[in-house]
């Protein structure tokens, strides 16, 4: 089984609209919606992999029982920590589709207190006795301390846990204090740990060597239609996307991530694991729901990509 853990659990709403400018009114359709935040995504996805997953992390009040019900409707297993603080946070995405481009609005959502925290860190544990891998993703709500996903990763790994950690600014510089065995920035999220914008892929390999160094197995970051570049036990992969008609790239990042855990989980190795993901972050481009993927399409996708090892 694979473990989420989504400390801002969230209602997805996308509304593809012909044309969406700025400072006028624009009729919508229905929009699609999901539940939603960086971790839930990952678990749908792992599901749709047919791989049997737990999601956990904090939800509130209705939309929170939206999001979970929901979840049970995927089949997806879940067990949140219910907060008091308020509503679990709806994420828009709007797709213009004159320009292709997608605009996000994603709401702060509930704080949540030092005792929900601590709950949730005994769900984490008991979670991570029944799964292989553990997935920390997403960003930290108000009320808790950047060191979260250093607690909650070394708790995961104390219960043999293999962990991946997707999060940016303070909660990944803090989280790789914990070693997770694989950490997944993308090119802007990376520019944190460079102290500077990611300009040339070569700027990233003494980074690498620092991570590596530090602990982690794995540091992987994701370029978008680029591919991502990858360094795992002294080998650095190069894998290419493949060549697609994207139509929403929002979630794209959780696909790649889903697709990881699952092959991790299954004992892949780490190119087959790379390929996988970069597959299933293409596909998921080919659909407008985000953090969906058709598993056919990652078969197909997977069939034109080579991993180059620099
Ligand atoms: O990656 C896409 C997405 O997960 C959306 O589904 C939306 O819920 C948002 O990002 C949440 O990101 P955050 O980092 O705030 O948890």
């Amino acid at each position: 089984m694979i473990m989420t853990v989504t400390l801002n659990a969230a209602i997805d709403k996308t509304y593809i609209v012909p044309k969406f400018p700025i400072g006028e009114a624009t009729r919508a359709g229905r929009p699609l919606v999901h539940p939603g935040g960086k971790g839930i995504n990952v678990a749908r996805v792992v599901r749709q992999f047919g791989m049997p997953s737990l999601a956990t992390g904090f939800v509130g009040g209705k939309n929170g029982e939206a999001i979970t019900d929901m979840l049970s409707g995927l089949d997806v297993g879940h067990d949140f920590v219910r907060v008091a603080g308020g509503e679990s946070r709806l994420c828009l995405t709007i797709i213009d589709e004159a320009s292709g481009r997608a605009t996000e609005l994603l709401e702060p959502g509930p704080p949540v207190t030092a005792r929900e925290l601590s709950e949730l860190k005994r769900k984490v544990e008991l979670g991570a006795r029944r799964s292989k891998v553990a997935v920390f993703s997403g960003s930290i709500p108000e009320g808790i301390p950047s060191s979260v996903y250093r607690e909650l990763i070394a708790a995961a790994q104390a219960a043999g846990c293999l962990t991946i950690l997707d999060t940016s600014g303070d909660g990944l510089v803090q989280g790789i204090a914990a070693k997770p065995f694989l950490i997944k920035p993308n090119e802007h999220e990376v520019a944190r740990l460079l102290g500077k914008p990611l300009e040339r892929e070569e700027e990233l390999y003494p980074l690498f060597g620092r991570l590596l160094a530090q602990g982690i197995a794995c540091a992987v970051v994701s370029l978008g239609a680029q591919g991502c570049i990858a360094a795992h036990n002294g080998t650095l992969y190069k894998v290419p996307a493949p060549r697609i008609r994207a139509v929403n790239t929002v979630g794209c990042g959780d696909s790649f991530v889903g697709a990881l855990a699952v092959q991790l989980a299954s004992g892949a190795s780490m190119e087959r694991a790379l390929i996988q993901a970069a597959a299933a972050g293409a596909a998921d481009a080919l659909t407008f729901e985000a953090g969906f993927v058709r598993v056919e399409d990652v078969k197909r996708l997977a069939q034109e990509i080579s991993v180059m090892r620099l």
